[in-house]
């Protein structure tokens, strides 16, 4: 389907605000048409400018002021349009109107991101990736601001400036960039037991995805659900790719920041361009009022998940991105989030991180956009007109009628009025608060281990030993041997053998260790401040793992084709077209950018050449049928790009399909010194090799033989 065949409301709100210069002469920006846009208005030709010059004055004070501040956090990002369709009504726990009638569908905007580096950083960063939806409803907008990954690494806002502090570059040198790798971050989180449960998660693969398309999203904390009669149950939202969750390793991903530093938002946008709309299903943990404290862990403590195995997620509605933005800045940047933008039926909880949100996303706009009237920037407006008696301020654009500004008034029939809760006023749900006023933290938040343990347990062998690995790389960084050891101290607590692991690589003595301290107020019992012991409710979660993921599908992968002048013209063909019939994305690489001729007359594109890509932007190899073709790969010339791209797909566990007459480039591969059986290796003399490929492409990589394929001699 084409860009812009999905007609909704958003999409014509934002049509009136777009422009297409197609046809159109320059001007000025007040609307005056340009003759010379070449040469500044000057005393004499040789002569000095002049300040008349309203032209070049325009053009030039407009460019000196056209960078507004990034992100403080989540700068690096990238977004699309899509629509939210509902499958399973929820009108039984909420009213809100975009989840109760089946088949609704509502405009959205997504927006991915990376968080500590900066606009221009790699997105192949080992991080978090945000996951921000707004949701354009009738209702007004309602904005899920989440994650990829469904805990968070404090429990209380007020320490998140000292969290970004420690993991941004460090302030007397700014370095590093984008990388948690470094002493700041690794003092603060091992001072910090809270945060090992999303360290286990931001060092394992989830934090270097193969695309944004195939991460999942978290809402993170706990929300309340309100239905039509005001009953409450808690719930926790998810999102799961219809791809599947998959990860690139962390070697390719150093090398992909080198290569193309844009991969993700790259991929996001080639993905839609090419039709190829990236699909998640929505579920809900719904947990009712009653059962809050039913669980071994605090439901408003973000550094918890409810296991599945508890809580089903039920899936109930598909989101999709199909349209790419028109204007990265004006969409994309100009985007304002906020888990604050509510709809009747969707509350907070009293977790005390959300609180502090609450506050944190309208402050930043005004300093990141730079008036309260950000609500206005068409991205950010919401589909039904803003009526109230907010007036002013910098770049207001909405024209109110008459004199009223106040409420109550009688002279503007006292509208706009307040709306009743039949007619979808806002009410925020009554809640008992009954308490102290105290500067303190519940007992229930005391659990920092159990759950890094769930995630540990429940990661398959290759997952463990790539976070075990991700630890290592970021410890040895750490130039403050106390720092690795407290590190290593934390980890201890979650399981022995990764902390004598990862120890014994960053020089720590596990036997030496002291206790971690944790930054324990000077009058508490260190006891009850860590429970080390404690166990998790749940001992593994298959939905934890990567490893139980989606893996039928080779949709939107993109895979290379090596081959040059007097390729086998049939058979590449017909596995190009073969593997397109399954969605896939076929991508030419030959010697050079000239055009290829085949056995039979076919002349094939290149898109790459072998030295301006790297196998590392692939997920999977052909190396194309023909004898001629294998040879012109192995001539003086192309010979270290054929066979680096061969070996590091093989390295890196990839699928690689060896076609027809194609020996050489096999036997003088790593590959040839396989001595185990390899699925992912395809040779043209298989039974069946087009589809074993296909399998072996679907199924992402060969994590488990690893070992094998590092060690290939
Ligand atoms: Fe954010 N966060 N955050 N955050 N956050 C921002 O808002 C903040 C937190 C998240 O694509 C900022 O507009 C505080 C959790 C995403 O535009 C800022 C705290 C989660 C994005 C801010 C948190 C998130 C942001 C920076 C602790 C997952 C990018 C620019 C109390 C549930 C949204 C902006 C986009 C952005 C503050 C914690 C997700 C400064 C104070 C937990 C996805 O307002």
């Amino acid at each position: 389907m084409k860009k812009n065949e999905f007609p909704d409301q958003k999409l014509e709100q934002l049509t009136d605000h777009t422009t297409d210069n197609a046809s159109q002469a320059l001007t000025t920006n007040q609307g005056l048409k340009i003759n010379n846009n070449q040469d500044s208005l000057k005393a004499g030709e040789r002569g000095p400018s002049l300040l008349e010059d309203f032209i070049l004055r325009e053009k030039i004070t407009h460019f000196d002021h056209e960078r507004i501040p990034e992100r403080i956090v989540h700068a690096r990002g990238s977004g699309a349009h899509g629509t939210f369709k509902l499958n399973k009504s929820l009108a039984k726990y909420t009213k809100a109107k975009f989840l109760n009638e089946v088949g609704k569908e509502t405009p959205v905007f997504v927006r991915f991101s990376t968080v500590a580096g900066s606009a221009g950083s790699t997105d192949l960063a080992r991080d978090v990736r945000g996951f921000a939806i707004k949701f354009y409803t009738e209702e007004g907008n309602y904005d899920l601001v989440g994650n990829n990954i469904p805990v968070f690494v404090i429990q209380d806002a007020i320490k998140f400036p000292d969290f970004i502090h420690a993991v941004k570059p460090e302030p007397d040198n700014q370095i590093p960039q984008a990388a948690s790798a470094h002493d700041t971050f690794w003092d603060f989180v091992s001072l910090m037991p809270e945060s090992m449960h999303m360290i286990m998660w931001a060092m394992s693969d989830r934090a270097i995805p193969r695309s944004y398309r195939m991460m999942e999203g978290f809402g993170v904390h706990t929300f309340k659900f309100i239905n039509e009669k005001g009953k409450m149950h808690f719930v926790k939202f998810h999102f799961k790719p219809k791809l599947g969750v998959h990860s690139v390793a962390w070697d390719e991903a150093t090398k992909i920041s080198g290569k193309d530093s844009d991969f993700h938002r790259r991929d996001l946008w080639e993905a839609i361009e090419n039709g190829a709309f990236p699909e998640w299903d929505f579920g809900v943990q719904i947990i009712p009022e009653e059962d809050e404290h039913k669980f071994d862990f605090d439901l408003l403590d973000p550094t918890k998940l409810v296991p599945e195995e508890e809580v089903p997620v039920e899936l109930v509605g598909t989101l999709t991105l199909n349209r790419n933005p028109d204007n990265f800045f004006a969409e994309t940047e100009q985007i304002a989030f906020h888990p604050g933008h509510l709809v009747p039926g969707i509350d907070f909880t009293n977790d005390p991180l959300l609180q502090g949100r609450l506050f944190s996303y309208t402050d930043t706009q005004l300093s990141r956009l730079g008036s309260p009237n950000f609500h206005e920037i068409p991205i950010n407006r919401s589909i039904n007109t803003v009526h109230n008696n907010q007036r002013d301020g910098h770049m207001r654009q909405q024209i109110v009628k008459g004199k009223v500004s106040y409420e109550p008034n009688s002279i503007g029939g006292g509208c706009p009025f307040q709306a009743m809760l039949k007619d979808g006023g806002f009410a925020s749900q009554e809640e008992r608060v009954d308490g102290r006023k105290i500067r303190a933290r519940s007992q229930s938040f005391v659990d920092h281990y159990s759950q890094a343990k769930l995630f540990y347990n429940s990661q398959s062998e290759p997952e463990k030993t790539h976070l075990q690995n991700a630890l290592i790389f970021e410890l040895s960084k750490v130039t403050i041997p106390a720092i690795r050891e407290r590190v290593v101290g934390q980890l201890n607590f979650i399981n022995k053998e990764l902390a004598a692991l990862v120890a014994k690589k960053v020089g720590v003595d596990v036997t030496k260790l002291k206790q971690p301290n944790g930054s324990i107020p000077a009058d508490a019992d260190p006891k009850t401040l860590q429970s080390p012991e404690k166990e998790p409710s749940t001992t593994s979660s298959d939905a934890l793992s990567m490893k139980n993921t989606v893996k039928d599908t080779i949709k939107s992968r993109v895979i290379g084709f090596i081959l040059e002048n007097g390729v086998d013209g049939k058979d590449t063909s017909n596995l190009r077209s073969k593997l397109e019939r399954e969605g896939a994305v076929v991508q030419i690489i030959a010697g050079s950018l000239a055009p290829v001729t085949a056995d039979d007359g076919t002349v094939f594109e290149p898109k790459h050449s072998l030295t301006s890509t790297a196998s590392v932007c692939f997920d999977a190899l052909y190396i194309a049928s023909g004898k001629k073709s294998a040879d012109n790969l192995l001539n003086e010339d192309n010979r270290p790009g054929t066979l680096l791209f061969v070996n590091e797909a093989y390295k890196h566990c990839k699928a690689i399909y060896f076609g027809k007459q194609t020996d050489e480039i096999y036997n003088l591969s790593n590959v040839k010194n396989k001595k185990h059986e390899d699925p992912a290796i395809i040779t043209a003399d298989k039974k069946d090799s087009g589809n074993a490929f296909i399998k072996a492409v679907a199924n992402h990589r060969v994590w488990e033989l690893e070992k094998e394929r590092n060690n290939p001699a």
